[in-house]
């Protein structure tokens, strides 16, 4: 672990030296003005049913619009497959064993006190900073990462849910899906673009890091009944599962996957209503995401703006009969990730691995900011000028539940390998031959010679990167 974490501390410095320099280089012919915006766009539980990653039904001409004018990560991962963990880890550019953040009521606070997050890194380094809509998971913003708009402490952090604050926040009643009762333009969603478009205008002169946060998908899946109408429910198709999909699947894997439907599986029409409202969900976020797009053409931000787009944690849709995010499968930790970034390539998709974690030292890198040594993840600034080169070897993802047991995840180009409670459970998917996850090799007597090697270089990878090394002992 000592000679892991050297190296990182190394690479690190190494790292904030190059930056450092560039950073001189640049400040002898240019003023601060000259420094790139930042438009950081986090949409809430989106999975990779978009358009531009080839969903066959999904319309997103916007996020779409937004690929073309950057770099689509075929291979982005987020680090956990939940809200406050997933932004926790991405906002303070550590991992979640790091931030100790894995329920959504922690605040990376308690193990990281003195965290400069990556919004806060930009105010240091003389950035306007602001944001509008969800950056920070609700009750744990950091009031030093903004010049502005620092949500209140908190005395709100946890409200008592009333059907007002849940309609205010989650744009409907109680109902967890379908057509919304709320007008468009009084949906939360409507309200975050019309500011943020504000905040451009009004700060297109400075140098400025904004925040937008979008909230749709998330559920309560409500949307306008506009966005419906683009998805009869006729086309819906429910996902491929073979009869005896959750047979291999190790008990500890199946906790916890059920946001929608919890009191049971729900009938063909059911999911397909659910599915159908995911879409609508998508398709509504993605005309706000157009209005803000067209603000950055009318104000002509693209040569001086990078903005980076992504969905904080994928969202099963009935893939192995789980309606939630709460896995360590592909739906839930492969997520949208776009960046579109002056003087970057436009309209290319980059197909190597990236996680979640590099995206703090990546903007550091483009904007010509130091990177901060703690940081854990790489940059992946150079697949924006060449998208065709490699990615990362492995990338990583873990998730436990407060009264469940603890997932590990490595998954490499061809594989996922996961253990569960320190090892007493694994999964293995070929994802060259199975990306559905169908068939947990490790659960297969017939092939199990042949894959002891491969099992045996993911725990090693797997030990190698976590701090809770014999996974479980941890947390
Ligand atoms: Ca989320």
């Amino acid at each position: 672990m000592r000679h892991v974490l050297s190296r990182r501390t190394l690479l690190g410095s190494l790292a904030g030296a190059a930056a450092g320099a560039s950073l001189l280089g640049r400040a002898r012919g240019a003023d601060q003005k000259s420094r790139p915006n930042v438009l950081c766009i986090a949409v809430d539980d989106l999975n990779t049913c978009l358009g531009c990653y080839g969903h066959p039904l999904v319309q997103s001409p916007n996020v779409d619009r937004l690929a073309g004018r950057g770099v689509r990560f075929q291979g982005a991962y987020c680090n956990y497959p939940l809200c406050n963990p997933s932004r926790s880890s991405l906002l303070t550019g550590r991992r979640p064993d790091a931030t100790g953040v894995i329920v959504n009521s922690d605040d990376y606070r308690a193990a990281l006190p003195d965290a400069v997050t990556l919004p806060a890194h930009f105010r240091q380094n003389g950035y306007y900073t602001t944001h509008v809509g969800k950056i920070f998971h609700a009750g744990f913003d950091d009031p030093s990462a903004w010049s502005e708009g620092a949500e209140k402490p908190p005395a709100a952090r946890r409200p008592e849910w009333t059907p007002e604050s849940l309609r205010a926040t989650f744009g409907g009643d109680r109902k967890m899906f379908g057509p919304a009762e709320q007008n468009e333009n009084e949906m939360p969603d409507t309200r975050t673009a019309t500011r943020a478009i504000e905040l451009l205008e009004k700060h297109r002169n400075e140098s400025f890091f904004i925040g937008v946060g979008f909230i749709k998908p998330h559920v309560p899946l409500l949307a306008p009944q506009t966005y419906f109408d683009l998805y009869p429910v006729e086309k819906i198709q429910l996902p491929d599962r073979p009869p005896n999909d959750r047979a291999d699947i190790p008990p500890q894997a199946l906790r916890m996957n059920r946001d929608l439907f919890v009191d049971g599986d729900p009938t063909e029409q059911q999911a397909k209503e659910a599915i159908r409202s995911y879409y609508a969900c998508v398709s509504y976020m993605d005309a706000q995401l157009g209005r803000l797009l067209d603000a950055v053409d009318r104000l002509a931000l693209w040569d001086s703006t990078i903005v980076v787009f992504f969905g904080d944690n994928g969202f099963h849709l009935g893939e192995h009969g789980f309606w939630a995010k709460h896995s360590l499968f592909e739906e839930a930790t492969h997520c949208p990730l776009i960046v579109a970034a002056p003087g970057k390539k436009r309209g290319a998709v980059a197909r190597g691995l990236v996680e979640f974690v590099d995206i703090y030292p990546t903007l550091c890198e483009l904007a010509g900011l130091p990177v901060r040594p703690e940081l854990e993840g790489r940059s992946f600034a150079p697949l924006l000028d060449n998208p065709d080169a490699p990615g990362k070897e492995a990338v990583f993802c873990q998730f436990k539940e407060a009264w469940g047991v603890p997932g590990y995840s490595v998954r490499t180009p061809r594989w996922r390998y996961t253990e569960w409670d320190g090892g007493r459970a694994a999964e293995l998917y070929d994802l060259e031959k199975d990306p559905r996850e169908h068939h947990n090799l490790v659960r297969d007597p017939a092939g199990l010679a042949e894959i002891k090697p491969v099992v045996s270089r993911l725990h090693a990878l797997l030990a190698a990167n976590f701090r809770a090394v014999e996974m479980g002992k941890g947390k």
